[in-house]
């Protein structure tokens, strides 16, 4: 290939590229962590900030470049006999000051909303809904202290509702971070933070720890799903009952017999199987009780893509028990060396923990 024809394929594929990004860019469904998409009175707040600062600088972009370019058309060096040299300004004080006081003016305009906003979104009002958020290497744990319910990976709030998380970590710093709700908030060992959370609407909102936080750090997501009221009142009558044992014989059994041999219960809770009450365990894994009636687990990322149909759970599950640190490295629950047999046990079982 001639130097110019590399050159023009190496073009088509920098456009195709460049393409394929922007046509990315546009399609909603792959965009789950956008911060310019409020779905809550919080995240407006932020983004009605946002939009006025970014046309502000979208305005002062054209004036100044716009004034550049100008200064370059007309003073330029036409190369004709007895142009005189323009007028030089340098050191002139009128111009100083007022190119000094417009930027300081609008700086100055900008921060009040600003630093009003800062204050207001920073501690969560009285009377909120609590829930406390503990991260872990790479999973956010969940507990609602009122309803003594403790689970993992998904956030279940109700909507319209002002919604406080306490956070904390157990390990390194992390940072909670639901674009379409809120901006980010660290969570930090040994001390605690919080972050309020409203949602218009029922929906799924995703999230992202937003702190590097060791290796599987972009493999630490969330998801909050918001339910009305009522909805919400059932999933916690849900939450808080103990399952009953499944009957004797049945694969659900089985699975039960494996998750107790298997060392399971050395790391994880599971209401009705290890545990008396659920507050007093030291957590290093996601409590179990109600697996199934989480969309997601592994720390949000299994199964993966939008909507995976039980079968695609079920593969992601067997993968996960299989050999965990090969899907999230430096996973902390181990390969356990289950067998097949073992595997499609296990998964009878978590399957029936709605
Ligand atoms: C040494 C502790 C340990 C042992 C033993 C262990 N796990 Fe885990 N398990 C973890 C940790 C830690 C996680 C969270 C991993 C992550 O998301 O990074 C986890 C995650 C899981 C999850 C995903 C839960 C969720 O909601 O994200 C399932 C399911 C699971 N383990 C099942 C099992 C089963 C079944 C066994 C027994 C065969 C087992 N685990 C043994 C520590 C352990
Ligand atoms: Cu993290």
């Amino acid at each position: 290939m001639s130097g110019r024809q590399s050159k023009r394929v190496w073009r088509r594929y920098a456009l195709l590229g460049l393409t394929s990004l922007l046509l990315a860019a546009c399609s909603e469904q792959t965009l789950p962590l956008n911060s310019l998409d409020p779905k809550g009175p919080i995240a407006e707040r932020i983004d009605g900030l946002f939009w006025p600062v970014f046309w502000i600088a979208v305005i002062v972009f054209f004036l100044v470049q716009g004034a550049l370019l100008a200064a370059i058309l007309i003073f330029r060096d036409r190369n004709v006999e007895g142009q005189k040299e323009p007028k030089q300004i340098h050191g002139n004080a009128v111009l100083e000051v007022v190119w000094t006081a417009i930027p300081t003016l609008i700086l100055a305009g900008i921060a009040v909303p600003t630093i009003s906003a800062v204050f207001d979104l920073a501690d969560c009002p009285t009377g909120a809904f609590e829930v406390d958020i503990v991260g872990h290497q790479w999973w956010f744990e969940y507990s609602y202290p009122d309803y003594d319910i403790t689970t993992a990976n998904v956030l279940v709030i109700p909507t319209e509702t002002e919604v406080c998380a306490n956070m904390t970590s157990d390990d390194v710093l992390h940072n909670f971070w639901i674009p379409n709700l809120n901006g980010k908030r660290y969570l930090v060992p040994g001390s605690n933070t919080e972050l309020r959370l409203n949602a218009d609407e029922p929906g799924e909102y995703w999230g992202q720890c937003a702190e590097f936080c060791g290796l599987s750090h972009a493999k630490m997501r969330a998801r909050v799903i918001a339910l009305d009221q009522s909805d919400f009142d059932l999933w916690v009558e849900e939450q808080q009952e103990v399952p009953e044992p499944p009957a004797e014989g049945t694969p659900e059994w089985e699975g039960l017999q494996v998750f107790q041999q298997a060392g399971c219960t050395g790391c994880h809770v599971l209401a009705g199987v290890n545990e008396p009450s659920r507050q007093d365990v030291t957590v290093v894994a996601p409590n179990l009780t109600h697996f199934a009636s989480r969309s997601v687990f592994a720390g949000a990322t299994l199964p993966s893509g939008f909507d995976p149909t039980q079968e695609e759970r079920e593969a992601a599950l067997a993968s996960w028990l299989a050999d965990p640190p090969s899907i999230k490295p430096g996973s902390f629950m181990p390969d356990l060396g289950l067998t097949a047999d073992q595997i499609d046990a296990l998964i009878a079982y978590l399957e029936s923990l709605e």
